[in-house]
């Protein structure tokens, strides 16, 4: 406790003006064994650790999209392959307009990171995650029309981006602590991926896999952002904005567009062990910026316009910490969310639920 406080109060010497830190104080990012001393499981790079700690965390995340809108509307498969123009037509074999559409697409993914402290204010982590893709099709036969030819799944696996940063402490007292996030996303996954799909003449050729399908951004992104937290007795709060800034294009000609996201959360603790907490998010996210060559389909998906939109979502948590036995300081999360808004550059499939699991030891 006593090295704590000190670490704390010298942490807080460093950058922060004198009279910002009371002499009680201990950062509350730096509290180990309460549950609600981490944010939600959901939102990324929330707190700081002490010199000399690390900490290594593994996340699984399952994503569901299921339907189509543009904007705000709802579409149906067959609305969507009568009515939408294909970007592609006029090119050999292009119907006029689009002919195969997405009905349903599940992501999981597999995220392992890891925190360490150099000095009290600052904490750097890496993260990197194993992506697992999944999308549902109908094909309408012909050029035109709603008779249905058939469907087909395609599916892309391996490895995705990776992100490391840097977290600055800006700010510590009692209750509030701040710190900067300075983020680099860094291009592992693979923006090359394969598979083979129902063409409307009923050909079944291998192509490159339309954007949403990739498993990559392909760019290096710059990842800044901001989080504040807060605790007082039972209660946690705290706010966090992150972006992901693509810096020019890939080797495909493309970039995926700029992401922004504010979300904001509270907490209760109901014994230091278990805490829950409601969280809302807002996103917006550009089209694809550029065009690969290689995806050329009647297919909402092979259109960079189709990419991006507005999204607001509500989270549902709840995190815990093993006070004592073997698995002592062991953390355990789960966090459910569903989208409350989403008005999208469509046509474009719709987000469904999410949720995460996770786990983390810090040494
Ligand atoms: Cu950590």
């Amino acid at each position: 406790m006593k090295k704590l406080l000190l670490a704390s109060i010298f942490a807080g010497s460093f950058l922060i003006p004198n009279h910002a830190v009371k002499a009680e104080s201990v950062s509350l990012s730096d509290q180990g064994l309460r549950a609600d001393s981490h944010a939600p499981i959901g939102v990324m790079q929330d707190h700081m650790h002490k010199k000399g700690d690390w900490m290594v965390s593994y996340r699984f995340m399952r994503m569901h999209m299921d339907g189509n809108r543009n904007g705000t509307d709802n579409l149906t498969p067959e609305e969507i392959a009568t009515t939408f123009p294909n970007r592609f037509s006029g090119m050999p074999g292009q119907p006029p307009t689009l002919r195969v559409v997405p009905t349903e697409m599940t992501t999981q993914m597999h995220m392992v990171g890891g925190m360490y402290a150099p000095t009290d204010n600052v904490t750097l982590m890496v993260m990197t995650h194993y992506i697992d893709r999944k999308m549902d099709h109908v094909t309408f036969q012909g050029g035109s029309g709603t008779a249905e030819l058939g469907r087909f799944t395609t599916v892309s696996q391996g490895l995705g981006d990776s992100t490391m940063a840097a977290l600055i402490r800006l700010y510590d007292d009692e209750t509030h602590h701040l710190h900067l996030n300075a983020g680099l996303g860094l291009p592992t996954g693979s923006i090359t991926e394969e598979d083979s799909v129902l063409a409307p003449n009923g050909m079944t050729p291998t192509v490159r896999l339309p954007y949403a399908m990739q498993l990559g951004s392909g760019t290096f992104d710059a990842m800044p952002g901001l989080t504040y937290t807060g605790i007082s007795g039972q209660y946690g709060w705290g706010a966090q904005y992150r972006s992901a800034i693509r810096l020019g294009r890939n080797s495909a000609d493309y970039s995926l567009g700029d992401r922004h996201m504010i979300t904001a959360w509270g907490s209760y603790l109901f014994n230091n062990a278990v805490s829950g907490s409601l969280r809302v998010t807002g996103e917006t996210e550009e089209s694809i910026d550029g065009i690969d060559d290689l995806i050329a389909a009647p297919v909402q998906t092979a259109d960079p316009d189709n990419f991006g939109g507005e999204r607001v979502s509500l989270s549902l948590g709840m995190n815990a910490v093993i006070p004592h036995g073997v698995l002592k300081g062991h953390r355990f999360s789960a966090e459910l969310t569903v989208p409350l808004y989403q008005d999208l550059n469509g046509p474009q499939l719709e987000r469904d639920n999410a949720f995460i699991l996770g786990w983390s030891k810090s040494f």
